[in-house]
């Protein structure tokens, strides 16, 4: 096993949040003054989707806070594309804030917003980056070549949906847009494959934890993959591990809110070589697990399949 399963997963779930929802997934965790910050999405009892904050000391352990943390907008430009819902959140620190991006839902489809805070307490909407349809956003951290840099799947008709990549001078203008990676025809991730984690930078490239998802007669399964970009330049993929490294296995990934479902929207790297990676089990709960970073860049590598399928 690649990923050990931390032993008192799940670490959060609905009954631990202080407000009423149906569902605790999807979360990303970022390190910030000595603490684990967790942003995680929540389901209200209406089936839209929030966004709360949940602190700890160890990245195992976390409180909720008393309140939810983001809620859609209920003026503004965002308010017309947030009504349905904000999803899926992604955190980076990039030059002194940090970046989180959402699915933003509304009647006109999913499209990305960027918000930014320096110390999670306020939150400053900043610019919804993409048209609709778009979900799965990851910011690089840090800028490559004096731009920002961003991983996403944008939705086609034609083709499996795929992960591209982006640029930007400010976070608000994207362009020099380039798809990077495909799904594999007859493989685990043959039906679609998204950005999950915002990318580790490693000495052998940036470490890319993604989510495919392969049809089955009893619906899609959901699994993590790993790959390599290369580091100035990151639209270039070095590898692809060829096998996923976490599929839903557990009780708690196999049946919930969307049954055999891991999603994954963070991951921190330690000091000590290893990384925790969390997932949202069956878009129902939050679970942590650890792994060696260079095992996971090992996995790309030793065993490697085309990126563009
Ligand atoms: O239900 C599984 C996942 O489905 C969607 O993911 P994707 O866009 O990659 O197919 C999202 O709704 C995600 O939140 C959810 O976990």
């Amino acid at each position: 096993m690649l990923i050990e399963r931390y032993i008192n997963n799940p670490i959060l779930t609905r009954e631990d949040v202080p407000y009423p929802v149906a569902t605790v997934h999807n979360a990303a965790v970022i390190k910030y003054d000595g603490k684990y910050i967790m942003i995680f999405r929540s389901h209200k009892l209406n089936g839209r989707s929030i966004l709360g904050k949940a602190t700890s000391s160890d990245g195992f352990n976390f409180k909720v806070n008393k309140k939810p943390f983001m809620l859609p907008a209920v003026k503004g430009i965002f308010s017309e594309y947030e009504a349905y819902g904000i999803e899926d959140p992604r955190i980076v620190y990039v030059d002194g804030e940090f970046l989180i991006t959402y699915s933003a839902y509304s009647k006109h489809g999913v499209r990305i917003g960027l918000a930014k805070t320096k110390d999670f307490q306020s939150i400053e909407r900043v610019s919804l980056i993409t048209e609709a349809d778009y979900r799965n956003v990851v910011i690089f951290p840090e800028k490559i070549g004096g731009l920002y840099a961003r991983l996403d799947r944008p939705h086609s008709e034609i083709s499996p949906w795929s992960i591209w990549i982006s640029y930007s001078p400010d976070l608000k203008y994207w362009g020099e847009s380039k798809l990077i990676m495909k799904p594999m025809q007859y493989h685990w991730d043959e039906m679609k494959i998204g950005p999950g984690a915002p990318p580790i930078k490693t000495t052998h490239g940036w470490l890319h934890i993604y989510h495919g998802v392969f049809p089955t007669m009893d619906g899609s399964v959901y699994r993590l993959g790993a790959a390599i970009h290369d580091l100035e330049d990151p639209s270039v993929i070095l590898a692809v591990g060829d096998d996923w490294i976490l599929q839903p296995e557990e009780d708690y990934e196999i049946t919930g809110y969307v049954h055999n479902v891991v999603f994954c929207c963070g991951a921190v790297p330690e000091d000590d070589g290893s990384m925790k990676i969390y997932w949202g089990g069956a878009d129902n709960v939050m679970c942590v697990g650890t792994v060696k970073i260079q095992k996971l860049v090992d996995h790309c590598f030793d065993n490697s399949r085309n990126p563009l399928g």
